[in-house]
């Protein structure tokens, strides 16, 4: 499965009618019942192989049994990870047992389990007991299938330096530049916004073909039930003024919460909502054409937010974009392939303290779950990833 954008649930068929022919009322007889099992299996690495249902009788038909047997996709798609059957299984009186095979494809690419069933219906000569059974591929592959298609910008700009970079082009990330942020969040937990995912120490992490990559995963760590990156630049790398470009291409689902982000120096000591906080890039990812750009600052005793969003022709997750802040004295707009977002003055603030002309850190983040986006449900793929090709800073 490698675009899934429909649920992974599925409308149980009604009972399968199984009508009985007329047997012109002579001796009653007995009914088989037909059942189908759920079948487990790895994916493979290249070709096809065979996943094979069995259909079995709870007695030899005594007389012709039909069954139409259809498969309907789950998170695994027909043509793309197998392939569609719709045909009528028949067996001949004495036989008790058929076997119905579905061919999977395999590849050599990670991908989440993917299902899909096997729906029994319009039986005869029998009585349906299971209406369908569960096929599941399971994931056998560890290479994050990594693109390069959408926009880029150039890598130098008229009468700006580049003073900072990371291309992602090594084989791990450059902690001399970048820190994970490690678990829950606790004691404020869920990092503030109640987020679901537990941020690990590099687990999450991949560098692939000039890409730094962070995959949300479906899996129990500390308490939580999913596992995500979280890195910063704070305390190592720091920023006020000039370009910045951010080339991403993000991940999608309910409940997926990527952000590209930055907050004031200052955040160790002033702390949160003094410190500001620039959201160059947020996107929730179940509204996959709209994305965020949102300030966040001290107002009063409490805090304030401005935020601004963009909606896009195509579906945000299917290319790389770059996001953009280009940041002045006072003045701060941010972009989508060198269209605009949104601007932020200093006279937004309403009179508020403006943190935004000073040094702010970068962070990169997967959150799954929170506040804003709601909690992951059946319709959710994982893995996830979100892939960054490139931050550069000209000034
Ligand atoms: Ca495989
Ligand atoms: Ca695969
Ligand atoms: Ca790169």
């Amino acid at each position: 499965m490698r675009n899934l954008t429909t649920a992974g649930v599925f409308l149980l068929i009604s009972l399968g009618s199984c009508k009985k022919e007329s047997t012109g009322g002579g001796t009653p007889e007995t009914t088989p019942n037909l059942n189908i099992s759920d079948v487990f299996k790895p994916e493979g690495n290249g070709g096809n192989s065979n996943m094979d249902f069995v259909l079995k009788l709870s007695a030899p038909a005594t007389k012709e049994v039909s069954v139409r047997v259809t498969t309907k996709e789950g998170f695994a798609k027909a043509g793309e990870d197998f392939i569609a059957v719709d045909q009528k299984v028949i067996f001949s009186a004495g036989e008790s047992q058929k076997t119905v095979s579905i061919s999977i494809v395999g590849d050599d690419l990670k991908e989440g389990v993917d299902d899909f069933q096997l729906a029994l219906s319009e039986g005869v000569n029998c009585t349906i007991i299971s209406n369908y059974a569960t096929g599941t591929i399971d994931n056998d592959d560890t290479k994050i299938p990594v693109t390069d298609i959408g926009y880029t910008t150039p890598t130098s700009y008229t009468g700006k330096t580049l003073v900072w970079a990371d291309e992602f082009n090594g084989s791990a990330l450059n902690t001399g530049d970048w820190n994970y942020d490690v678990g829950d969040g606790c004691p404020n937990c869920g990092w503030g916004n109640n987020e679901l995912e537990y941020y690990t120490a590099g687990d999450n992490l991949y560098m692939s073909n000039g890409k730094m990559i962070i995959e949300a995963r479906k899996e129990s760590k500390g308490s939580k039930n999913y596992t995500s990156s979280r890195l910063t630049t704070m305390g190592k790398k720091s920023f006020k003024f000039g370009r910045i470009d951010i080339r991403a291409k993000l991940p999608k689902g309910q409940g997926i919460w990527p952000a590209l982000w930055m907050l004031g120096d200052n955040f160790p000591t002033a702390g949160w909502p003094t410190c500001g906080e620039i959201d160059i890039l947020e996107f929730l990812g179940h509204d996959l054409t709209k994305i965020y750009s949102t300030i966040h600052f001290k107002s009063g005793t409490g805090s304030r937010n401005i935020s601004k969003s963009y909606v896009n022709a195509t579906p945000i997750p299917d290319e790389y974009h770059v996001y953009s802040l280009v940041w002045e004295t006072d003045k701060m707009r941010m972009l989508i392939d060198d269209k605009l977002i949104g601007e932020f003055l200093v006279s937004d603030l309403g009179g508020a303290t403006y943190p935004f002309n000073d040094k702010f850190f970068f962070l990169f983040n997967v959150a799954v779950g929170g506040n804003w986006p709601g909690s992951p449900n059946a319709s959710t793929y994982f893995p996830q990833w979100m892939f960054v090709d490139y931050v550069r800073v000209f000034q």
